[in-house]
Formats: structure tokens, sequence, C-alpha cells
């Protein structure tokens, strides 16, 4: 009996924990919040000693677990007591931040480490909710709150959050994680990238207070079929969801309707304007939205624009437009590591405007959300992805929904951005069935929930059977996709950059064309003749014979070269040019331009006259 009991016990934690299904509200920086950002305690633990007992059972799932379990936060009672290991006495660092780039000791380290952090919390009010919000772990979560288990997040790109009103005290709380990032066939990344697997708590966490029954998720944009007609839904989370009356108003376009929850608490909304001011990268409009319900507010500031294809060329509000682009990683400018705030990823942001862009391809993986809403407000087109990179354990029904959902979060978290307008499944990913129907799925997925946006992939060029110099893309996901995107690097990986000249391009789908990724490595400051390696003079050169070559494609409407900042990858060993930087970017790790910068930087000046 006892048996069935645990197993019982097991399972229902274990159903529980491998996809948190927890409540991730949207618009989380417009709430009142307790940050938790700062210095945590942490505890390096490559045997997972605090998590598994010497049987290798793991502890959060004993009814028992004693003092070994770290997420117990044990002290030795008196001087005969035997505890081996001690948060308060561990060394701290940064959080948000990885642990790569703060610990020495720690910069190839992939593993578990645990956090510790303690505060006090007092709720403003007796009635309300707290939910503990975390922006990104990387990559696989354990969160405990004062000893009990919260869950498990898989992902290291996307938010999360638990509810935690009925476990916090006023004094003394203790926040553990575990935090793994141990590469896996099966994750999403796989075992093989090029960027470097920064573990730990990479974005913010915050306290986030809420009433009884909250807004928890809406989408408010411009109808794709009428540009005089704002619409979407408002849903509530809490007891009282149902049957509620909710107020949506846009005071600036005089626009205000109230509006009833279903039994499920969402409401559908559409509002009607002949005035609107659409948001474009040369008008970035936001609006002020204010959703209210009878125990609720929430503001946020939207935009409003439409985006569309039509044969060869992408129309945003109607019109054609040109996208000048550029690949992001999401690394501190001047240094490595993660970007931890908004004032680095604005500095990203600003580099790609000083470049000439009116668009960032941010690779290869969902960045923070300061990146987004700054591309709001400073009218910057962005194509988000998720990293289905390389091979993926396609065969997999646990990997898919694993994408899926990292899909779903990135996807809830910034569908209210104007700036967003492609959503990206996937990184040069090599043809299959199984890979075909993997990708399928997740262009369903996204379709289903949202249909404001395009859909592509950074897919892969092939020659056209019989002739090398003609180039072609070959691939069933192409009739799929929205926009045709692929990547390409003659004149690197292939043939020196004069080879640009021979090449032509025969694209038959009648579908908007994005260049995602070119490039060549350069170290910055060396300098040589165009046809030497590493210098900033190659990279300029194939800057050039690639700009010209792809000009004459048909239906290019835009480009995202790789990329603008070097950054940190452990594949790239070559020493005194590499050493452990992949070199592509047009900006050096220091924060130099390098040539290439300028050649790109006036390819766009030419665009902007052409397409204006
Ligand atoms: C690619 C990948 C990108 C790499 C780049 C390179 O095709 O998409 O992640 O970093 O090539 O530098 O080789």
């Amino acid at each position: 009996m006892r048996n069935i009991a645990t197993v019982l016990f097991i399972l229902t934690l274990y159903a529980s924990c491998s996809f948190a299904q927890n409540i991730v509200p949207v618009n989380i920086y417009n709430r009142s919040a307790q940050s938790l950002i700062g210095e945590w305690h942490y505890v390096v633990d490559p045997y997972e000693n605090g998590y598994y007992n010497y049987r290798y059972e793991p502890f959060d799932q004993m009814e028992n677990p004693g003092k070994n379990a770290f997420f117990m936060n044990a002290k030795p009672d008196d001087k005969t007591d035997l505890v081996e290991y001690n948060f308060d006495r561990s060394p701290t660092m940064e959080i948000p931040g990885d642990w790569n780039s703060q610990v020495e000791k720690l910069y190839y380290y992939e593993g578990s480490v645990w956090f510790k952090k303690s505060f006090d919390y007092l709720r403003k009010t007796d009635s309300s909710r707290v939910l503990l919000y975390f922006g990104a772990v990387n990559y696989k979560a354990e969160v405990y709150l004062n000893g009990t288990k919260l869950g498990t997040h898989i992902g290291g790109f996307t938010p999360f959050s638990f509810e935690v009103t009925n476990l916090l005290n006023e004094k003394d709380n203790f926040l553990i994680l575990k935090v793994d990032n141990t590469r896996k066939k099966e994750g999403i990344p796989t075992l093989n990238t090029d960027w470097w697997n920064y573990g730990g708590i990479t974005r913010d966490v915050k306290l986030v207070e809420m009433p009884q029954t909250f807004i928890r998720d809406y989408m408010i944009q411009l109808s794709p079929e009428n540009a005089q007609t704002i619409e979407g839904f408002m849903s509530l989370d809490g007891t009282s969801s149902a049957n509620q009356e909710v107020t949506i108003s846009i005071p600036e376009l005089d626009l205000r309707k109230t509006l009833n929850t279903d039994s499920e608490g969402s409401a559908s909304l559409d509002l009607k304007s002949d005035n609107i001011n659409y948001w474009s990268p040369e008008n970035p409009y936001l609006y002020e939205v204010v959703l209210t319900t009878p125990s609720d507010t929430l503001e946020d500031r939207i935009g409003f624009r439409t985006i569309e294809t039509e044969g060869g060329r992408i129309l945003l509000n109607d019109q054609p437009v040109f996208l000048r682009g550029i690949s992001i990683h999401e690394e501190r400018p001047f240094d490595d590591g993660r970007v931890r705030n908004k004032k680095q990823a604005k500095q990203l942001l600003q580099w790609a405007k000083e470049l000439g862009c009116n668009y960032v391809r941010l690779a290869h993986y969902p960045h923070n959300e300061h990146m987004v809403r700054l591309a709001d407000e400073m009218g910057i087109l962005v194509w988000e992805e998720i990293p289905v990179y390389w091979t993926i354990d396609w065969n997999n029904t646990a990997t898919l929904k694993n994408a899926k959902n990292q899909l779903n979060e990135v996807i809830q978290r910034d569908r209210n951005r104007a700036s967003v307008i492609i959503w990206s499944m996937a990184n040069e990913t090599p043809v299959s069935k199984a890979r075909n129907n993997f990708l399928n799925e997740l262009a369903t997925l996204t379709r289903s929930l949202d249909k404001t946006r395009l859909i592509s992939a950074a897919l892969e060029q092939s020659s056209l059977e019989g002739n090398p110099n003609i180039r072609t893309i070959d691939d069933p996901f192409a009739d799929v996709v929205d926009v045709l995107s692929f990547n390409q690097y003659i004149g690197w990986y292939e043939g020196l950059p004069s080879k640009a000249r021979e090449i032509t391009w025969e694209i038959s789908q009648n579908k908007p064309v994005i260049i995602s990724e070119f490039g060549a490595g350069a170290k910055q400051g060396f300098h040589a003749d165009s046809l030497t390696r590493w210098s900033e003079e190659y990279q300029a050169y194939l800057y050039s014979e690639t700009l010209n070559m792809i000009d004459k494609i048909d239906g290019l409407s835009g480009l995202s070269p790789w990329i603008l900042a070097d950054f940190r990858s452990p594949r790239r060993q070559l020493p005194d040019i590499q050493d452990e930087w992949n070199r592509k970017g047009l900006i050096s790790d220091d924060g130099i331009k390098k040539k290439a910068f300028f050649v790109l930087k006036s390819y766009y000046e030419n665009k902007l006259k052409l397409w204006n």
C-alpha cells in the first residue's frame, strides 16, 4: 500500500514538473513588483549531491528529504550535527547574470549550480496573490521556496512563474534554485550550437503582487484584414474570472468598450477607428492602452500596424518595405556574458540604428523582453526565433513538446509588440521527413496563436542539379513559410569572396526573400590585403561582393548579415585570432567597428534612398 502511495506521489510530482504549466502573466514590467535581483549565494554541484541521495534518488520526491537536500537550506542544530553544505557561507554572484562570465572557474562549466536568495516580504493587501516570476533561467530550473518545491522549468530563454501566495512569510523567506545547463541530445537547443552555453539565472527575478482575480493575458493588435479595427482578447485568472465586466480603452483614440468575460474568463474585443496613427520604423507610435476589470487595472503601450506579403514583397501598413537588418546574439556589449539589463539591450539596438537598420534578427533564441519593448520604442522591426538549431532530436515527442512550449512562451510574451513581425521556427535544420513534420507542427501552433505576424525559418540553399553555380532553395518547408529566408556563406565557408560573381539564383517560390545570414570572420585591428583571412579587409571585401550578388535575387526583401558583434563560442579555437570568439561581428568584443560595418552602412544608405 505504502508503495502505491509513493508511486502515485512521485507520478503526481512528475506530471506537475516536466513542463511547469504555470501562470505566466503578460506585461510583467508594468506590474508593481519586488525585485529579487542582486547578490545570491551559490553552490557548485557537479555531481548533483544536493539533489540526489547516494542511491541516486531525488530528495525532492521523498516524503522526508532530510538535511542533505539542499533545498531545505539546513543548518546544523548543534555542534554534533552533520550538514555538508552552507549557503550563507558560500560565495555570491550577481543575479541576473550567467555564471560563466562572472566566476573564473565556471568559465567552461556545464552542470548544476544551486542558488539561494533570502528576503522579507510584506504583502500590500491581505487579499492579494503573489507570483514569483523569472525572465529566464538557462536551461533547467528546479525551484523551491521555504523548503517547498514550486516546480521545474525547461528552456533557457523564456519566462515562467509560480504562485507563492500561501508560502510567503513576512521574514526570512529562502528561495532556492537548482540550475542545470547540461547540454542534451534531446534538448532545445541540442548538443551542438555555435554560441556559449551561459548557465544561470540570466534574467530578472521578481515577486509580482496581483489582485485575487487579475488580467493574465491579452492580445490587442490591428486586424490583419481591416486596418481600422483593433481586435484581440483578454483573459482573467482567479476565482472571479467568469462573467465579469471588463473594459478596454485607448484614450487618445477616444475608444472605450465594455465587455463581459465568458465562463472561461475570456472576452474577445474589437474597436474601430479611422484615426489610427500606424506604427512603423519611421513613426514608432505607441498608444496607451488601459485594461480594467472589477479588481485589476493594467496599462500597456501598443503600436498598431499590419504586416503581410504579396508575391515577392513584404508590406508594412500596405507599403512595400525593405528590411535593412543585422543578426544579434544576446551578449553584453563591450564584454562577454549574457545581457543583464535594459541599458545593455539598448546599446545593441543603438548600434543597429547606427548601421542604418530598420530591422534586427534576434538570433538564435528569444532575447530578453527589454529588446522587443525597446524595438517598439525605437522603431526597429524584429525577427524572433526559438533555438531549434541544426540537428534536433526530430523523432522525440518530448523534444517537440519542449519546442512548442518555448514557442508558446515567447509568443505569449511578445505578441503585443508591434515591432515583432516574424516568428522563426528554426535555423539551418537538415531536411528529412521527421524534421519537416516537426517544423510543420510548430508553424501550425504559431498560426493558431498569432495571425498578425509572418512565419519564417533560416533555411539552407543548394545547387541546382548539374550546375553548382545556380543556387536554389530545395526544402519542403519553403512552401509553409510566409517569408523565404536562408543563410549562405559563399566566400567564407565556400570559396573566396569573388565566387559570388559566378553565382546566380533560381528561386521558384513566389515569396519575399530574406538572406538571414552571410558573413566572414575578421579580427578587429588586423589589416592585410583583401584575400588574407581574418583581416578586416577580407571581411569588407566579402560584404561588397555578397551585397552585389544578393541584389540580383528576385524578391529580395531584406537581409540580416551575421553578425552585429563578436560573440563567445567554444567552437572557435584559433589562437590569437578567435580565442573562443566568433569573429564575424561588424563590431569587436570591445565595441570597435570594423571596416565591413561601414560597407554595410553605405549599402543601407542607398537602400533607404531607393525604397523611400
Ligand atoms: C551559421 C549559424 C550561426 C553561426 C554561423 C557561423 O550558419 O546559423 O549560428 O554562428 O553560421 O559563424 O558559422
